[in-house]
C-alpha cells in the first residue's frame, strides 16, 4: 500500500554543526532556516532534526531539562515555529528528535524527586536502597561501562541511569510521568510537525524486579533486562493512542538497538500502533570491534549484504525500516566502507546508490551529501566528546600509552568526527560561522564544500540530487522487491528490486581494486534492451561502452568503487 513514509529520503540534521545563524559558533534554528533552500534543491521531503529542546549539553541535547523549550543556544520557540513552516512550504516534513528514555539532571522533576523520598516526583525516576554493604542495587552497567547506579546523598539511595550519570532514566512504570510524556508530545504535534526520530526507544521498558546479571556476557552488562522489556509494547501502544495516533500521518523513527527481526515486526506492523519504523543500525557499525568501543575490525561485503537481506526478508513489507551508513553517534562511512582518498568520489557515490536503490527508507546524514570526510585532529583539546576525552586521559595518564595510539583510536571511532561543521564555502571556518566554532571545522574543507558541489555538475551533491529524483520517481525503489545475486562475491554488491514488469538492477564495486562480475543469465538476457540509468564514472566508462548483454557478454569489468543502475522491461 502507497506510504509516505515509505517514499520518504530523509535527512538527518545535527543542529550543533548545521549552520549558525549569529555568530557565537554554535548552529541553531536561525542558520537552519538560512538554508531551507539547498535542503530543497538536494530534493529530500523529510528532515530529522537533531535535539533543540532546553539543556545542559552535556550530551549535546540528548539531556532534556525542559521539553517544551528551545534551548537558548539554539534560538527562540518563533523561530522553531518559523522553520515547520518553511519546510513545510517545500514539500518537507520536520521529525523532531524525542528523548524520553531519560531526562537531564537539571530538569524540575528530578531536582523535585531527588529532594525527598516522599516528593510527588520521586518515582518519575528509578530509585533503590544500597546493598546491606552499600553498594549498587545490582551490578547492571551503562552504556559507559560503568555502573548504571549513582548514589545520590541527599536521600541516601541510588538512581538508575543507562548513559551518563547525569541523564537519569525516567520510570515509565509510574502513569503519572507517562501521561506528562503524552501530553509533551501533543504540544510539539499542536505546533505541525510531523513526528519524531524516538531516541534510545527499547530502552522504557525494564525488568522490574532488577535481578542482578552476573552471567551476562552482554556489553553493558545488564542491558538484557533494560531493552525490550516485558512493557514495551503496551507503552508505545499507549503513547501512539495518546499522542501520534491523534494526528494524521504521524512518522515515527524508532532508534532501538540489538533487536530480532520479530521484535522490530511486533514493534512496526502496520496494525500494531506502535512505531512507524526502526533504524536499522546493524549497517552502520560493520567495523566495530565486538566489545572494544575504541577498537575497529575487519569488515565483509558479505555481512553487508546478509544484514541487508536478513531485514528485507524479516521486515520488508510487514513492518518498516529506515537506512543510514552515517550519523551523530560514529565517524562517517565514507572512508570506512569507501575511501577518503583517491576514490573519494567515486566511493561516496558508489555508496550512495546503495543506500538509495536498497530496499527500506534512506536518511542521509549532514555532509554525506558533499563527501565530507572524518576530521583527525592532531590534539584532543580540540574533541569535544566527554567519552572521547575520558578515553585519551584514561590512555595517556593513567596506562601510559603513547599520545599519537590514542588519537588514532580517537579518529577511527569518536562521535566528533561525524559532527565537525558542516562545510559551505572556502571562506573561513566553511562559512559555518562568523565566529569561532564550538568544534574545529575539517581543515579539507577549502576543497570539499556545498558551494563548489552546487557549481560541478559531476559532483556527490549532484549525483545525490539525481538519486533522490530517481527513488521519487521510480516505485519500484521504495515498493518492490529485492534479490541478491551472488552473494558469496567479496567484491560486488548486485541486486536486483522487482515490482510488476519493471525491474532495476544495481551492481555495485564495493573495493578499490578492478572487479570481474559474473552476469546471470536472466540478468544478460535483460539487459539486452535494457534502459541505462545511471553509473558514477563519466558515461563511456569501462563497462557501459560495451554495454554488456549485446554481444552475450557474461563477465562485466568494474573499476573500482564502480556502480551502475539498469532499468529492465519485465514480463511480471
Ligand atoms: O544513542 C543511543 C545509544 O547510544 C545506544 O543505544 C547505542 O546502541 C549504544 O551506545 C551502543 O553503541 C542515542 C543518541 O543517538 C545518542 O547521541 C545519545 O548519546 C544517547 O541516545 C543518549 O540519549
Ligand atoms: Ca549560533
Amino acid at each position: 500500500m502507497k506510504e509516505a513514509w515509505k517514499e520518504a529520503v530523509v535527512y538527518q540534521l545535527y543542529p550543533l554543526s548545521f549552520m549558525d545563524g549569529n555568530g557565537d559558533g554554535i548552529g541553531d534554528l536561525k542558520g537552519i532556516l538560512s538554508r531551507v533552500d539547498y535542503l530543497k534543491e538536494l530534493g529530500i521531503n523529510m528532515v530529522w532534526l537533531g535535539p533543540v529542546c532546553q539543556s545542559p549539553m552535556i550530551d549535546h541535547g540528548y539531556d532534556v531539562s525542559h521539553y517544551r523549550r528551545i534551548a537558548d543556544q539554539f534560538g527562540t520557540m518563533e523561530e522553531m515555529e518559523a522553520l515547520i513552516e518553511e519546510l513545510h512550504k517545500r514539500g518537507i516534513k520536520l521529525l523532531m528528535d524525542l528523548v524520553i528514555n531519560h531526562t537531564s539532571d537539571e530538569h524540575p522533576w528530578f531536582e523535585q524527586s531527588r529532594s525527598s523520598k516522599d516528593n510527588p516526583y520521586r518515582d518519575y525516576y528509578i530509585w533503590r536502597e544500597p546493598k546491606e554493604d552499600g553498594s549498587p542495587p545490582n551490578d547492571w552497567q551503562s552504556f559507559s561501562g560503568e555502573s548504571a547506579w549513582r548514589f545520590d546523598e541527599q536521600t541516601g539511595e541510588y538512581y538508575f541511569h543507562i548513559f551518563d550519570e547525569k541523564q537519569p532514566d525516567l520510570n515509565w512504570e509510574n502513569e503519572k510521568l507517562r501521561s506528562e510524556i503524552y501530553d509533551m508530545v501533543r504540544f510539539w504535534l499542536d505546533k505541525g510537525i510531523d513526528g519524531f526520530r524516538l531516541d534510545a526507544i527499547n530502552h522504557l521498558s525494564k525488568d522490574p524486579s532488577f535481578p542482578d546479571a552476573a552471567d551476562d556476557r552482554e556489553s553493558p552488562r545488564g542491558q538484557k533486562y533494560f531493552k525490550n522489556g516485558p512493557r514495551m509494547h503496551e507503552y508505545l501502544q499507549e503513547l501512539n493512542r495518546e499522542a501520534f495516533g491523534r494526528y494524521p500521518g504521524i512518522v515515527t523513527i524508532g532508534e532501538a538497538p540489538s533487536v530480532t527481526m520479530e521484535e522490530v515486526n511486533r514493534y512496526t506492523a502496520q496494525d500494531r500502533g506502535e512505531m512507524t519504523m526502526v533504524l536499522m543500525m546493524e549497517m552502520s557499525r560493520l567495523d566495530a570491534k565486538p566489545g572494544d568501543r575504541w577498537g575497529r575490525a575487519e569488515w565483509k561485503l558479505t555481512r553487508l549484504k546478509q544484514i541487508v537481506d536478513k531485514w528485507y526478508k524479516g521486515v520488508f513489507g510487514k513492518g518498516g525500516y529506515a537506512t543510514y551508513l552515517s550519523n551523530h553517534d560514529y565517524p562517517r562511512s565514507l572512508p570506512r566502507y569507501g575511501d577518503d582518498g583517491v576514490y573519494r568520489k567515486e566511493s561516496a557515490k558508489m555508496l550512495a546508490t546503495f543506500l538509495l536503490t536498497a530496499p527500506g527508507t534512506p536518511i542521509i546524514y549532514q555532509g554525506e551529501e558533499l563527501g565530507m570526510t572524518n576530521a583527525k585532529f592532531e590534539s584532543i583539546d580540540d574533541y569535544r566528546d566527554k567519552k572521547t576525552r575520558s578515553y585519551y586521559h584514561r590512555r595517556v595518564e593513567r596506562e601510559g600509552a603513547d599520545p599519537m595510539d590514542a588519537l588514532t583510536a580517537i579518529h577511527q571511532c569518536s562521535k566528533d568526527s561525524s559532527r565537525t561543521p558542516m562545510q559551505w564555502n572556502d571562506s573561513p571556518n566553511a562559512g559555518f560561522t562568523t565566529g569561532q566554532p564550538w568544534i574545529p571545522v575539517n581543515p579539507n574543507y577549502p576543497d570539499i564544500h556545498a558551494e563548489e558541489a552546487m557549481a560541478d555538475p559531476d559532483s556527490i551533491f549532484h549525483y545525490y540530487r539525481k538519486l533522490i529524483r530517481l527513488r521519487k520517481k521510480e516505485p519500484v525503489l521504495a515498493y518492490g522487491d529485492f534479490r541478491l545475486v551472488d552473494e558469496e562475491h567479496e567484491q560486488v554488491f548486485c541486486y536486483t528490486r522487482q515490482l510488476e514488469n519493471t525491474k532495476f538492477v544495481t551492481i555495485l564495486n564495493f573495493s578499490d581494486e578492478k572487479a570481474e562480475f559474473n552476469l546471470p543469465k536472466d540478468i544478460r538476457e535483460g539487459l539486452k534492451d535494457a534502459e541505462y540509468i545511471l553509473s558514477n564514472l563519466p558515461e563511456g566508462g569501462a563497462v557501459l561502452g560495451e554495454k554488456p548483454g549485446k554481444e552475450d557478454r557474461a563477465v562485466l569489468n568494474l573499476a573500482p568503487y564502480e556502480a551502475i543502475v539498469w532499468k529492465l522491461k519485465v514480463n511480471a
